[in-house]
């Protein structure tokens, strides 16, 4: 008996502790640039803004350095919109853009297609 309360209490844990693991920024960024499932964008997850682990890319500093002036840690559409008119990967199409078109701002390989 003992044993088994022991056990969902585990699994309770270990369900609150993924949902807390779920980035946020990530969430956020997705609600805000709905992209199609096939798009670069999509499969990128956190590749979008990161290198690897922590490491960001030059669009994850772009939007690193928004929220530093906005003095917040805390991601909004409108932070994210603030960067737009950016070009961070410097492939000559702009942030907004690309998010919307469902290219990576972060990767100049990945642009919309004929630009
Ligand atoms: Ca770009």
């Amino acid at each position: 008996m003992k044993v088994r309360w022991l056990v969902s209490t585990l699994l309770a844990l270990g369900l609150m502790v993924s949902a807390l693991a779920t980035p946020k920024y990530f969430v956020v960024s997705k609600k805000t640039y709905p992209a199609a499932p096939e798009s670069d964008l999509t499969k990128a997850k956190c590749t979008v803004c990161h290198v690897k682990g922590k490491e960001l890319n030059v669009y994850g500093k772009d939007l690193q350095k928004a929220l530093q002036e906005k003095k917040t840690k805390d991601l909004t559409a409108e932070i994210l919109k603030s960067i737009e008119k950016l070009d961070s990967d410097k492939d000559g199409v702009s942030n907004g853009d690309e998010l919307k078109a469902g290219t990576l701002p972060g990767d100049p390989k990945s642009k919309p297609a004929g630009k």
